[in-house]
């Protein structure tokens, strides 16, 4: 931004390099012990959502100079920016208006002179009409058969969302239906997804915002064969069995999907930012139109939440700059996402791609080498399982990881005692991860000499815990919300552009040179590398030997 200092160079960032220096050995027992109310102090709630940051290490002015940080860094202007449908994708010159998906209703948002809302609920109706006859029966297949099975092909922004979507809300699915997710070009995905379905009673959404995508093309057209060869052959049947999902009629219809029964959005939605959109078919097709609207809705508290709360209270600006203080002065390389909730265990998976296609870059949005540390690694798993598993490292290695743990009042499927001992676990791992448990204390357990250094935990290992009533497609909304704006607030400090993928694009161009020398049946003439040559040539060979 113009007249903006550097990063490096602003004085709130040279403070909490000072500050840093003074409190980093500070340990969360003292901080505890020092102040009775920290628990409920260090926590903000806003939309249901409650969040308790007491247990990451930071003081009072740590979080006072974060905020600054936030001031100097323009964070207030660049959300208004976004809300107000501004280029802010510099690289490709688009608004990053996804907050626009899920406007209410008669409020304005303007792209070029445009309103876009009204385009938003026009295609939200197309959507609830076709999910409707779906649901209902209405829409027969080609044999006059209902729909019983739904196929989404698609693949990154076009597949995560919704897979991560209908496993989150399966809850609130209709069960007399089937829902897969072909997304890899390799066939075992779209084989293993089809071979116990009737093409007669399966319908395909081809989603694909540019409708070019290698992998997402390759599967639509062998999903197409597969349906003809199911049915008899008629090209006819492919109008009842597919439907699109894209911004790009033309690719759409030479396909041979009617454009009546495509479905749109706009260049302003980021694949990895377009869950809520048209790509949510499949989601509102499971769980209906009221509770996608429910979901929508979610995400627009969370939106309203994020623009306009003072920084101190607002969970993704917290959530972002705690982000910002490991990565960048604790030297933090990962972010571990823990959902205490088996529905979500897609969610550490969709949130890789949101945080790291978002955050993994190295010049700031003027194309300037970064001289600091931007997006870390984002992953998990579910709770409990993870704790048989990865926690060790979390515990007693030698890395600093913080963890957001996931936990929620009430169990969607309650049964005896399990969910309290499932949130009992939440609220363990945290308190293990920040006190540990000292050398005395093991000791005193009679523990032998040579096992105590085993046995001992530092502690002063960092955790947010996330909790909410229940998981409802609201509260999904939410939380996706929350880490959008949460990356978008880090992206803010770090200045760089979260909404180009220039990483992705270099792969998609790379493998098409590839193929036809995979494919050709004279040798080719190789340019590669000797290892990508001699590769190729491998693998030339292996094929032949089939
Ligand atoms: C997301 C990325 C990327 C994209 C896929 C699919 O932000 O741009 O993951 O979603 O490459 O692209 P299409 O939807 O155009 O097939």
């Amino acid at each position: 931004m113009t007249g903006m200092l550097p990063l490096t160079a602003r004085q709130s960032w040279k403070a909490l390099q000072a500050h840093q220096e003074k409190i980093r050995e500070l340990h969360l027992r003292t901080l505890f012990v020092d102040d009775a109310t920290r628990g409920e102090r260090m926590s903000a709630e806003a939309v249901g959502i409650y969040l308790d940051y007491s247990k990451n290490r930071v003081t009072d002015e740590t979080l006072a100079l974060l905020c600054r940080l936030a001031e100097e860094s323009g964070l207030r202007e660049r959300v208004d920016a976004m809300f107000r449908g501004e280029k802010i994708n510099l690289t490709e010159n688009r608004a990053a208006l996804h907050v626009a998906l899920r406007a209410p209703r008669g409020t304005s948002i303007l792209v070029d002179g445009t309103d876009v809302v009204p385009e938003v609920h026009a295609v939200l109706g197309a959507m609830a009409d076709f999910a409707n006859r779906v649901r209902g029966g209405a829409w027969k297949g080609h044999t006059g058969q209902p729909i019983r099975n739904v196929v989404n092909i698609g693949i990154g922004g076009s597949d995560l969302g919704p897979v991560m979507a209908y496993e989150a809300l399966k809850h609130y699915s209709d069960r007399a239906m089937t829902f897969r997710f072909v997304s890899n070009v390799d066939g075992t995905d779209l084989v293993e997804a089809t071979r116990d379905l009737d093409p007669a009673e399966t319908l395909f959404i081809a989603s694909s915002k540019t409708f070019t995508t290698l992998e997402t093309m390759t599967n639509a057209e062998s999903a197409r064969q597969w349906l003809l060869a199911g049915l008899g052959g008629d090209v006819k049947a492919v109008a009842k069995h597919f439907v699109a999902v894209s911004t790009n009629a033309r690719k759409v219809s030479e396909f041979g999907i009617d454009t009546a029964n495509m479905f749109g959005f706009w260049d302003w939605v980021g694949g990895r930012y377009s869950m809520d959109s048209a790509i949510g078919l499949s989601t509102m097709v499971a769980v209906g139109p009221e509770n996608f609207r429910a979901l929508l809705d979610g995400f627009h508290q969370m939106d309203e939440h994020f623009r306009t709360s003072p920084f101190e209270r607002n969970l993704p600006v917290l959530l972002g700059l705690l982000t910002v203080w490991y990565t960048d002065f604790f030297g933090a390389e990962t972010v571990a996402v823990l959902p205490y909730e088996q529905y979500l265990k897609r969610f550490p998976a969709y949130l890789q791609q949101l945080t790291m296609e978002s955050n993994g870059k190295h010049v700031t949005r003027e194309g300037v080498e970064v001289g600091y540390p931007t997006g870390p690694i984002y992953w998990g798993e579910p709770g409990t399982n993870g704790q048989h598993s990865f926690y060790q490292l979390i515990h007693q290695g030698t890395r600093l990881i913080p963890c957001d743990f996931i936990g929620f009042g009430y169990a969607l499927n309650p049964l005896g005692r399990h969910h309290d001992m499932l949130l009992a676990n939440v609220f363990a791992q945290t308190e293990a991860l920040a006190f540990g448990k000292t050398r005395e204390q093991v000791r005193a357990e009679g523990t032998p000499d040579r096992l105590v250094p085993h046995r001992v935990f530092e502690g002063n290992r960092p955790s947010n815990t996330i909790l909410a009533d229940r998981l409802t497609p609201a509260t999904l909304g939410k939380l996706v919300a929350l880490y959008e704006h949460s990356v978008f607030t880090q992206g803010a400090i770090w200045n760089v552009d979260s909404f180009d993928q220039w990483g992705v694009e270099l792969g998609k161009a790379l493998a098409q040179r590839i193929i036809p020398e995979l494919e050709s049946e004279k040798e080719p003439t190789l340019g590669h590398d000797s290892s990508t040559n001699n590769m190729i040539r491998r693998y030339r060979k292996l094929r032949n030997r089939r």
